[in-house]
């Protein structure tokens, strides 16, 4: 009896042992397993495991390492269709970025690293700018460029400004302006196959003397008439050199500086002022030279000429290298100051010239002082009825001139 009932106990052990061991064997193999949403499965010891998978497609978190390529459901498309914006997710902030490319052909702006060999679509211009624009690397100015009234050209240091040769707008008068009768050996200058960058807005051309603003000529073999020139209605041109057109022009507002720049290389006037209106712009601490007639044209007006260094250097470079190298000409009933000026190697430093455009202002003076007149043929050259009395000279130093004065 007492067996029967050993053998009975252990029986029932085993019973529950088996039956608590069936309770526990949630799997043989993990197929065994439910699914769980981004969880891998596997069966160990007859247990089910779970390890959780990162990143997962498809727990509403777009997460490191998962893109809107391979999970539409968690990651946003960030493709703003825009090519100058590299497109991103940032996880930390949950949300795209789209950031700026820089420089991007493309944007419709030429940048700083950018030429018109590699960039044609940003860095090629002609034509009409009808909103501010910003100009910077290498530009290539293929025909006539109106800035319109109001509207701002702002150029970056060390922008390359390389002209053509030709004009496609063909924009400009149909007979050449024929030159003056001092200069016969000038080509006549046809407009409409010429260059002219008028500024009718406002020019803001501001460089840094390590990075100078250039506008040229996109010849190899450049001529002192490749361009017509600058023509400033409105605001500042500095740290810039300007080189190879026939004329730079201020003729319509006082509203104009031309400071720290190199103007040269031009066949007529390097800068010619107050041909239409009597204007007063101001030039201040500029290197001019090799202009074929002169250096600066007054006819009108009250400019202020002050701290630039008038000089000579290749006249070959003219067609006419014996004539013209004249530094300022100023008009008859024209009041400029011109002091702290640098007079060298010119033909005439300073010409009076009997020609007047505009009545005369009563009481006006021209300041002529402080000026160094240096080795030029004549320094100061008085036309036949220029009413020199108008003239207040003061503290000029001339040196080793051919002849200090001389009027006829
Ligand atoms: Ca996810
Ligand atoms: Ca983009
Ligand atoms: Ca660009
Ligand atoms: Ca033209």
């Amino acid at each position: 009896m007492k067996n029967k009932k050993y053998i009975l106990g252990i029986l029932i052990l085993i019973l529950i042992v088996f039956i608590i061991s069936c309770a526990e064997k949630e799997c043989k193999v993990k197929e065994d397993c439910p699914d769980k949403t981004c969880f891998t499965k596997d069966c160990i010891d007859y247990n089910c495991s779970y390890s959780k998978i990162i990143p997962c497609c498809g727990n509403e978190k777009c997460e490191i390492g998962e893109t809107n390529s391979e999970c539409v459901a968690d990651c946003p498309n960030c493709d703003d269709k825009d090519k100058c914006t590299e497109d991103s997710f940032d996880y930390k902030q949950h949300k795209c970025l789209n950031e700026e490319i820089i420089p991007c052909c493309g944007n419709g702006i030429c940048q700083t690293g950018e030429t018109y060999k590699e960039c044609a679509d940003d860095c090629v211009k002609s034509g009409v700018l009808n909103k501010d624009e910003v100009w910077g690397g290498t530009i290539h100015i293929t025909g006539d460029i109106d800035v319109m009234e109001g509207v701002t050209l702002t150029i970056l240091p060390g922008t390359i400004i390389k002209i053509a040769l030709t004009d496609d707008q063909h924009k400009g008068r149909d007979e050449p302006v024929t030159g003056d009768i001092y200069f016969p050996k000038d080509p006549p200058f046809y407009e409409k196959e010429k260059i002219t960058i008028y500024i009718r807005g406002i020019l803001n051309a501001v460089g840094t003397p390590d990075n100078m603003i250039v506008f040229t000529s996109e010849s190899a073999a450049p001529t002192t008439h490749d361009w017509g020139g600058l023509d400033i209605f409105h605001g500042r041109l500095e740290y810039a050199i300007v080189e190879y057109a026939q004329y730079n022009n201020i003729q319509h507002s006082s509203d104009v500086v031309i400071a720290n720049s190199i103007i040269r290389n031009s066949l007529g006037d390097c800068i010619g002022i107050g041909h239409s209106n009597p204007i007063s712009p101001q030039i201040l601490n500029n290197e001019i030279y090799n202009c074929g007639h002169e250096g600066i044209d007054l006819a009108g007006g009250s400019a202020i000429i002050k701290g630039n260094y008038f000089h000579l250097e290749n006249p070959e470079i003219q067609p006419d290298p014996l004539r013209g190298e004249n530094g300022i000409i100023v008009y008859t009933n024209t009041y400029p100051i011109i002091e702290d000026n640098v007079f060298e190697n010119l033909t005439n430093a300073i010409v009076f010239l009997g020609n007047s455009k505009y009545p005369e202002e009563q009481g006006k003076k021209v300041i002529i002082r402080n000026n160094r007149m240096e080795n030029n043929g004549i320094a100061f050259n008085i036309n036949p009825g220029y009413p020199f009395e108008v003239v207040v000279m003061e503290n000029n130093r001339l040196i080793n001139n051919k002849k200090d004065e001389y009027s006829g």
